[in-house]
């Protein structure tokens, strides 16, 4: 059968403990937008920023840590440098929750610069902030790069990135989960470079009071925070090209067509983020154009081939339904549906319109949610049940897909709905002339409270199907 290695369940547990508490955050900010709990309105911003960082960071290393685990299949990752990534991440995680919680810190995720320096927050929780990501960053930098020292004792860069695949040969294997792995790490050792470099930027005007350009700045963040939140995403696919092999009772090998696009993925990815400054006039107009292209061109070469593959994979094979699989699929259909919503708002024309406005979260929840969440939950489950499931309980499966699916599309559909409706996002308090967003976010509480329940139901029952597993090994 198969076992959870020590680090792959503590990673595990750090997501089921932590991801229950972030959705809270979340469902607590829907009630307030929808107009209950009005004490907490002035939590509103705080609870935003943590709920934002600390989701997309969780949901990184718990990408990260799965990486590690399929890594481990097929070469070595240093067992200390997985132990110093824990450990730099609690620590991490604990100051962050200090500068939120105690300093009430509220800049959002991506603390856009000059924000965290003249918020109302004390000038403490804006330094220990950065902090806490300088120790993040620096812990991911390191586990990164160990996780590319192993592959690299393996295979060279060429075979590593599949290009004897394009001359015809097929020796050494590498599976695609390994290719796509290889680019994911370095597009996100330039994400966090990116990052190391905004944070010296504000550290000296913190030390000495020079001021840092703000469009550079902008850049930098959002070169860092965009790649960084797409690789993670593309560590979740590749469990997909790993795992739904197993389910299909066939092979999802590297061909070339994967291998070229997955290498352009990494040729283009570094250049996507430039959507995120389509309303920056001072931006250079050519950038702009540049990145509705590379959004486009790095977005749909590899989520076709993948999509096309998986539903090849799939398609009259005797595929083994239960939790596990069901969920690695939802989670690809969840990547390529907010996807798309992606790809319509990295347009320009519909850019426009769409900015800033509740479309945005939708989207992002859409393949964060439904897609790297079902994704990292669909491998968790496939490591905790034993391969010939004794304790088969399609109905029990079937309850949890639908409570997890159900939920999150519901909570979805209103984003988009206020979305397309012009409702802002960033809103604690709708004013009487948007009042429909608060309806809609009602709606969507109770919808992200049906997941959470559903999310709940599957980690105590993937918990207990471990144990149950590894008492009768
Ligand atoms: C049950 C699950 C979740 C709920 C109920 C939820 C709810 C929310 C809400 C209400 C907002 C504020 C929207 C606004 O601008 O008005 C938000 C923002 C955000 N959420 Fe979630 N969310 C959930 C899951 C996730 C997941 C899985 C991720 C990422 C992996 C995520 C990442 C973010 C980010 C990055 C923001 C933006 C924060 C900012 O604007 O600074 N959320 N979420
Ligand atoms: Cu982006």
């Amino acid at each position: 059968m198969r076992t959870i290695d020590t680090q792959t369940a503590l990673w595990m547990a750090v997501t089921f403990i932590l991801f229950p508490v972030l959705a809270l955050l979340g469902i607590t900010m829907r009630t307030v937008q929808a107009g209950g709990l009005e004490a907490m309105a002035g939590w509103f911003y705080p609870l935003m920023t943590l709920h934002g960082v600390g989701m997309v960071g969780v949901w990184y290393v718990a990408a990260m840590g799965c990486a590690a685990s399929v890594l481990a299949r097929h070469v070595a990752p240093s067992p200390l440098i997985g132990r110093i990534a824990l450990a730099g991440t609690v620590i991490g995680v604990l100051m962050l929750l200090a500068c939120v919680l105690l300093g009430r810190f509220a800049a959002g995720w991506y603390f856009l610069y000059p924000l965290p320096l003249h918020g109302e927050w004390p000038l403490w929780s804006a330094v220990l902030f950065l902090a806490s990501l300088t120790v993040l960053g620096a812990t991911w930098l390191v586990w990164s790069l160990d996780l590319l020292r192993a592959i690299a004792a393996r295979f060279t860069l060429a075979q590593a990135l599949g290009w004897h695949y394009l001359r015809g040969q097929t020796e050494p294997v590498l599976p695609p989960s390994l290719l796509i792995v290889t680019v994911s790490l370095i597009a996100g050792i330039a994400a966090l470079v990116s990052a190391v470099i905004v944070i010296v930027l504000f550290a000296l005007e913190l030390l000495t009071g020079t001021s840092s350009d703000a469009l550079l700045m902008k850049n930098l963040t959002f070169f860092f925070g965009h790649t960084l939140v797409n690789l993670s995403m593309y560590l979740g696919v590749a469990l997909a090209y790993e795992i739904l092999p197993d389910y299909a009772g066939r092979p999802w090998k590297t061909n070339p067509v994967v291998v070229v696009s997955w290498n352009t993925v990494l040729a283009i990815v570094l250049l996507a983020y430039l959507h995120h400054l389509y309303m920056d006039f001072a931006q250079p107009g050519g950038l702009q154009y540049l990145g509705q292209v590379a959004s486009y061109a790095s977005a749909l070469p590899a989520a076709i081939v993948t999509i096309f593959g998986a539903l090849l994979l799939v398609y009259r094979a005797t595929m083994r339904w239960n939790l596990a699989s069901i969920l690695l699929f939802a989670g690809l259909a969840g990547w390529a549906i907010g996807g798309i919503g992606a790809v319509i708002d990295s347009t320009i024309s519909a850019n426009t319109r769409l900015h800033n406005t509740l479309w945005v979260p939708a989207h992002f929840h859409t393949y964060m949610l439904a897609g790297l969440v079902f994704l990292i939950a669909g491998y968790f489950a496939h490591l905790a049940r034993p391969a010939a499931t004794a304790d088969a309980s399609p109905r029990r499966d079937r309850t949890i897909a639908l409570l997890l699916v159900g939920g999150a599309y519901g909570f979805f559909a209103m984003f988009y709905l206020a979305g397309a409706w012009s409702i802002p996002r960033r809103f604690a308090a709708y004013p009487a002339e948007l009042a429909h967003g608060a309806t809609t976010a009602g709606i969507a509480a109770a919808f992200a409270t049906l997941f959470l329940a559903g999310f709940l139901y599957y980690a105590l029952d993937t918990v207990r199907q471990w144990r149950t597993a590894t008492r009768t090994d």
